[in-house]
């Protein structure tokens, strides 16, 4: 059965594509050296690429894929995968490979299409590789079909035929992206052409948007999938090509198939003519493992309500604010002679350099010139946001708007295809578009589980009412840790692909300590396996037993290793801190008072160091402000006392400041973070977080040679070498991308954005959350949330464990379980016991978030029935990790 369009994507983001925002100025350089034909710009010069073709994003699988391609000449297996593709979601015995649509096109007209004949067919496209080749296309499109207007007109078809000289019927699937045909007609037409002794040829390479038309508007189709129709359309034709660059989401390939053993004998005598053997057409053989694995995929019922949902979003967006158009599968195609009809010609490559100069994307008409007079609007697919896709609507209707002041260009250079043209041009008055969304498109998306609430309520039980002890393929939404949770950019899996390894000194070992000295200012730089490691070694080399380590609140795995090492943790952070309801903006602060009374009532020499973290996790994600920093550092260094960083959220505790701090409005994130750096004389690092990796921690001293030389001793006893720290060379080479990327001001910015925005709805829901949001996690008040239960009752456990039955959203308990037990064996019972949802990097959309919210919100609702916990399992040591728990009745 269909499933009700899905709200969100059913994917998370595996892999992202960072993209640039050229300035104004950059543009207009840009367009000159391109002669006015955006079709000469690259995409380094531009920002969205809108043009759907070859451009989707890929599930991680087809990644896998690139890599299991068998590149062997004949017999290849991965030939042997994509016909069992076929076979399984079209239905065909026999498939011709080609290496891309045109050679599709070039098999069927050797074949079946001599020159001087006819292809009557629904779609103009076709003219752009037929009238080369002296064949007619007469064109059957029904024009008084209102809803399949890609319909053939069966009348003047029998017409054509019947005047001879017809030597294939061809029909598109979504033809020309604006027109789909029904069952009906393509049966119809099939019948037709039997009846005359014809074939009939289908171009199937928008299929998936063609069954989902016909799902929603054709009388008696819409309890059928996807998959289903998609096979009724394939045994409705007698050839079938396909354009592995369009619905199989690949960057190239194609193939034929059928189940006419003769017809395809011609094909394989063809294809060693134009293409190459018959078991891999021209194309590589990781092409074939991307196309049968997106063949496969494409039917996904869920994944095709998504595109289909994204693009009708978009072109109502659109239309809603006037702007002419024609609805496409795969996005707008705007009019250009109703557009900028005061323009006498080139109206199409004018209105292409407005919207480029206006905005930095680029919309392209390509082909042969005057075929029609639309300008495609096209939505790569899975690769970009509604947040994104909202704000390219928005600078089309803003220069729609402002029309009349699009400039005319003056034809320099002629021919018959539109890259072709060259033009001279002025540039027009615009005012601009600014985006402010995500830098990045989506390069590879990764599955999300999809249990129901039944099956949820199951693993709930099962994993004790402990999230942590959830398996991530039954969560739907994983906010259990925004630690190593990030997606890498194909910059990251560059420099990991492409390095060495070794036991000694590596390039990326070199590059990772500049990159770092650079950024963080400090001389010594120590990488770590991750960032209790470096905690380890720091607080075995810097305190002694029965000495203090003042801290702005503690995180579980700092406090521990400072135990450990025999120190005494001593919480210094404001009373603002402890409050979820103050809306103090700078709850991370350390409160000098408290550590002036520590060090006066104790002495300086007590005092093994200062342990400042930035953007307080425990708090809540709250930021530390920049003139605490300085005072902090003034009175450590006066008393002798080191100040040591967690600098594990450097990144969004220096946006933290931009955003709140007026002095630094106009300041770039790097600066911040090293004006922040300069105020301490060492840090560790979980790499995790704002770094931007998977694995990985650092730990770095400023200028301290003896402090360095101590740990690194204790870096080759229990992490590794000391130039790898236990980690592989190749995610030395991730950080140091990572430290790049993390300084991106659009990035952080889009990044603290997205937490903001899911937190302003659960406040807008009188959701009870502490403010104000943080960075990187919104913080549920369970105490308030939860009020009828008594904090032993673990009130913030239960509300994780109900989050997740209720939404599929995995969470984490903040509280009277992570705080743990006092020398007495009595819980801690902490001023803050919370829920909280943290937000992986780079992985979920605003519209993922919306999800969320609904779901709690909905929860919200029903709070009263919610009861407590009780153990049935505890650890001794960071029991929050292994616990399990029983509902109290
Ligand atoms: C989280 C993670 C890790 C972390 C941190 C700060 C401010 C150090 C570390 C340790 C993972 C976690 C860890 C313990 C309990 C629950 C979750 N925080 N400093 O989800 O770094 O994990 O790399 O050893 O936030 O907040 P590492």
């Amino acid at each position: 059965m269909p499933v009700t369009p899905p709200l969100y994507e059913p994917h998370k983001i595996k892999t992202v594509r960072l993209i640039s925002f050229p300035t104004l100025a950059e543009r207009k350089r840009h367009l000159a050296a391109a002669r006015f034909n955006v079709l000469n710009l690259t995409q380094s010069q531009l920002n969205f690429d809108l043009c759907s073709r070859g451009t989707s994003a890929m599930s991680q699988e087809q990644l896998a894929g690139q890599w299991l391609g068998d590149e062997a000449y004949a017999g290849a297996v991965s030939f042997e995968r994509l016909e069992a593709a076929v076979k399984d979601v079209l239905g065909f015995g026999y498939v011709t490979p080609a290496h891309n649509a045109l050679g599709c096109v070039k098999l069927v007209a050797e074949c079946f299409v001599p020159r001087g004949s006819a292809l009557p067919s629904n779609a103009r496209g076709r003219l752009d590789q037929l009238a080369p080749r002296a064949v007619a296309v007469p064109d059957v499109r029904d024009a008084r079909e209102p809803i399949f207007t890609g319909n053939v007109d069966l009348e003047r078809l029998e017409g054509l035929i019947a005047a001879g000289n017809v030597a294939l019927i061809g029909m598109q699937a979504f033809a020309d992206g604006q027109h789909p045909f029904s069952l009906k007609n393509l049966r119809a037409v099939r019948a037709l052409a039997e009846k005359h002794g014809l074939k009939l040829v289908l171009d199937g390479s928008r299929v998936i948007e063609n069954a989902w038309y016909i799902q929603r508007h054709e009388a008696g189709q819409d309890s059928r999938t996807i998959a289903e129709l998609v096979r009724e359309i394939g045994r409705s034709v007698h050839l079938f090509q396909m354009d592995g660059a369009q619905d199989p989401k690949c960057n190239i390939g194609g193939f034929i198939a059928t189940d006419n053993p003769v017809d395809y004998e011609k094909f394989m005598n063809e294809v060693v003519v134009y293409e190459g053997l018959h078991t891999y057409g021209g194309m590589a053989g990781r092409t074939m493992e991307i196309l049968a694995r997106g063949l496969r995929e494409m039917v996904d019922e869920r994944e095709v309500h998504w595109v289909m949902h994204q693009t009708e979003r978009f072109t109502e967006r659109l239309m809603h604010a006037g702007v002419p158009l024609e609805r496409g599968c795969d996005g707008a195609y705007l009019e250009v002679d109703a557009f900028v009809p005061h323009l006498a010609a080139h109206r199409q490559h004018a209105l292409a350099c407005a919207l480029y100069l206006a905005s930095g994307m680029r919309c392209s008409a390509m082909g042969l010139v005057d075929r029609d007079a639309l300008l495609p609007v096209q939505i790569p697919r899975l690769a970009m946001t509604n947040e994104q896709l909202d704000q390219v609507a928005d600078a089309i209707i803003a220069l729609y708007q402002q029309r009349g002041r699009i400039g005319g260009l003056d034809l320099v250079r002629g021919g018959p295809w539109q890259d072709q043209l060259e033009f001279h041009g002025v540039f027009p008055e615009l005012d601009t578009y600014e985006f402010d969304t995500m830098p990045y498109l989506i390069h590879t998306v990764e599955k999300v589980g999809g249990l129901h609430r039944e099956q949820r309520e199951v693993a709930m039980k099962k994993a004790g009412y402990n999230t942590f002890l959830l398996r991530s393929a039954d969560v739907t939404m994983d906010l259990l840790t925004d630690s190593g949770t990030s997606a890498m950019s194909t910059d990251q899996w560059a420099a990991y692909d492409a390095t060495r390894a070794t036991a000694a000194t590596s390039d990326e070992y070199l590059r990772f300590v500049a990159t770092l000295r650079e950024v963080l200012g400090y001389r010594f730089i120590l990488p770590t396996h991750q960032g209790r490691a470096a905690e380890h070694i720091m607080s075995q080399c810097m305190i002694l037993p029965g000495q203090f380590v003042p801290g702005n609140m503690y995180f579980t795995t700092t406090k521990l290793h400072q135990e450990l090492a025999g120190g005494r943790f001593i919480d210094v952070i404001v009373d603002e801190a402890h409050d979820p309801q103050s809306t103090f903006p700078w709850k991370g602060n350390v409160d000098l008072v408290k550590l002036r009374a520590l060090v006066d009532r104790e002495g300086a020499s007590k005092v093994a160091y200062l342990s400042f973290e930035l953007s307080v996790n425990m708090a809540g994600g709250q930021p530390v402000a920049m003139d605490n920093i300085k005072e902090v550092y003034a009175y450590c260094s006066a008393q002798r006392i080191p100040v040591f960083f967690d600098a594990t959220r450097v990144v969004e505790n220096a946006f933290m400041i931009h955003a709140r701090d007026p002095r630094y409005r106009d300041a770039k994130i790097r600066d911040i973070v090293a004006e922040i750096m300069a105020h301490g004389d060492g840090c560790t690092v979980s790499g995790k977080k704002d770094f931007l990796i998977n694995i990985g921690g650092i730990l770095a001293y400023r200028d301290n040679a003896d402090w360095a030389a101590r740990s690194e001793a204790l870096l080759r006893v229990y992490e590794g070498g000391v130039t790898d720290g236990g980690l592989a060379i190749a995610d030395l080479a991730c950080i140091a991308r990572g430290v790049t990327e993390m300084l991106d001001d659009r990035y952080i910015r889009s990044r603290v954005k997205q937490t903001e925005t899911l937190g302003r709805w659960l406040l807008e829901a009188g959701v009870p959350i502490v403010v104000p949001t943080g960075t990187h996690a919104i913080f549920l008040d369970a105490r308030r949330f939860l009020p009828h239960l008594d904090q032993d009752a673990y009130p913030a456990q239960r509300l994780a464990a109900e989050i997740y039955i209720e939404t599929g959203v995995r969470a984490m308990e903040r509280g009277n379980v992570s705080k743990g037990r006092d020398a007495d064996g009595k819980n801690y019972r902490p001023a803050l016991e919370l829920v909280r949802l943290t937000i992986p990097r780079r992985v979920y959309t605003n519209d993922h978030m919306r999800a969320i919210a609904d779901g709690i919100i909905r929860l919200y609702q029903r709070r009263e029935s919610i009861t407590g916990l009780a153990f049935t399992y505890e650890p001794t040591r960071l029991r929050f990790f292994q616990a399990r728990f029983a509902p109290l009745s």
